[in-house]
């Protein structure tokens, strides 16, 4: 049947209502959500052309752009530090860098913030699912300070201390304790901002990391010493921040240490039936990353965006899929998705980028697409708030269009595939799901829409297909 584009958008608008009023109604069926293990402060700087250009100048600009052709990953000099944000500005792309020296982490303290948020995928996760959908929330933070704690919003987000042999849950705030700060320093540019010569194509932020925690997946003792404990209390599982290993460190313990521990994590989270999600960040060490794809087979579910696909197919596939992948089109990405899942055994996989997700799940279920669905309004909501504070913000997203390039792809899905239907694909011992997403014009801010997307979709999956 052809309908026509404005019918379409129609027919998405009434799957998008029934979506979201079908997942708030399941997500209090949701008994307890883990989230390990990278939690920091991000400290959230819009940048200003004139104060930007102004201490650039200061350094010599010359040296400093030499930084954007050559660039350095890492920061020990203002230089390497406004580098990597022209370079981040001029590609239009996220870029992390981590902070080595001491002088240049004073310096950022000093040039000043306008906002504190809790960060890390695990943190972020934290104030989404316990603060706003409710779910009682287990979250491991490396450290605890005052400052860190204080982001946390109030719920039932909890993390484990000791009491003498016993393992409490309370909230962060009232486990408070001097610790180290753990933080990023998020410079975020909108589309068209211009610096110089150089205009950004798109909306991105650069991270500037003076977190030496977190760097090295470094995990408390209550989560080495009680993490049967911690497991037999929830029903699901988010794993995140593995994708700072390092092949080795200064010390001679290598990322094979760490992940042994998490293997050993993920051994206790499948006895107790605990379904895991993997949050695939982009990792740099393709030595890392083949190990990271080695463990997805004791995971239910993995989420990652085009640019960590395309470095997985790097491995596991060919140059010429991998390059098909980050141009963005959807069969390509099928085919990778299809042969991760191959690979792997990974039950299902859920794909996002700017316009579109797709799920490709080992069961059939309209809830898989509901879920993208409701997905997609958080990441709309994230987009518009920076913060998102309450379900109603979410609520508030069905008035944001329908993205209709993505209506496109639909089209083109529907005459590959027959069975093709209100974004189902029927693929014999697979199903496929494709939804066009919202997209706000002007975000607020992009930092965790992609931890918004996938926590909401694994969830709300769950406690929809539970109900
Ligand atoms: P990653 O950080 O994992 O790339 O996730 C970012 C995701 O945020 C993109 O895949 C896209 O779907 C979503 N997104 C971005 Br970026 N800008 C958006 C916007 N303005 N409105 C809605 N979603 C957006
Ligand atoms: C990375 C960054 C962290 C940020 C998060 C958002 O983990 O280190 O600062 O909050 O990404 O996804």
């Amino acid at each position: 049947m052809k309908e026509s584009l404005k019918e379409r958008i129609r027919l998405w608008k009434n799957l998008y209502i029934n979506a979201f009023e079908n997942a708030v109604n399941a997500i209090p069926n949701v008994e307890g959500v883990l989230l390990a293990y990278n939690t920091n402060i991000d400290v959230i700087k819009y940048l200003d052309k004139d104060d930007l250009e102004k201490r650039i100048n200061q350094i010599g600009k010359e040296r400093v752009f030499e930084v954007i052709e050559t660039p350095t990953e890492r920061i020990s000099s203002l230089e390497h530090l406004f580098g990597g944000i022209l370079r981040s500005i001029k590609l239009g792309k996220a870029m992390e860098w981590f902070v080595e020296s001491e002088e240049i982490r004073r310096y950022l303290r000093e040039w000043g913030w306008d906002e504190l948020r809790i960060g890390g995928q695990a943190g972020i996760m934290a104030n989404l699912l316990g603060g706003v959908y409710r779910i009682p929330t287990i979250v491991h933070v490396p450290q605890n300070p005052k400052l860190q704690a204080d982001l946390f919003v109030d719920g039932p987000i909890y993390v484990p201390i000791f009491k003498g042999k016993e393992l409490k849950l309370v909230h962060p705030k009232e486990a408070v304790k001097e610790e180290n700060e753990l933080i990023h320093y998020i410079y975020e540019f909108p589309r068209g901002f211009q610096v110089f010569d150089i205009q950004a194509p798109r909306e991105n932020r650069f991270i500037a990391n003076a977190d030496d925690y977190n760097a090295r997946v470094y995990m408390r003792k209550e989560f080495r010493e009680g993490f049967e404990k911690i497991a037999k209390r929830v029903e699901l599982a988010i794993i995140s921040g593995l994708q700072v290993l390092k092949e080795y460190y200064s010390d001679g313990t290598t990322y094979r240490d760490v992940l042994d521990r998490v293997e050993s994590h993920l051994n206790s989270l499948n006895r107790y039936d605990v379904r895991s999600h993997f949050e695939f960040a982009y990792t740099a060490n393709r030595l890392v990353r083949e190990e990271l794809i080695g463990i997805l087979p004791k995971f239910t579910s993995v989420g990652l965006n085009e640019v960590e696909l395309a470095s997985i197919v790097e491995i596991i596939g060919d140059e010429t899929l991998a390059k098909e992948v980050l141009e963005g089109h959807v069969f390509p990405i099928i085919d990778a998705i299809n042969l991760l899942m191959d690979e792997t055994g990974i039950g299902r996989i859920h794909f996002h980028t700017y316009g579109y997700y797709l799920a490709l799940t080992k069961y059939r279920s309209e809830e898989v697409r509901d879920a993208l669905l409701f997905a997609s309004l958080a990441a709309a909501a994230k987009a518009m708030k920076g913060n998102i504070e309450r379900i109603e913000h979410i609520r508030d997203a069905l008035s944001v269009p329908t993205n209709e390039r993505a209506i496109v792809f639909e089209e083109e899905l529907e005459k590959e595939f027959t069975e093709f239907e209100n974004g189902l694909i029927d693929m014999v011992d697979r199903q496929l799901a494709f939804v066009p997403t919202k997209i706000v014009t002007s975000p607020k801010s992009t930092v965790g829409i992609g931890d918004t997307i996938s926590s909401s979709a694994f969830i709300s999956e769950f406690a929809m297909r539970k109900s």
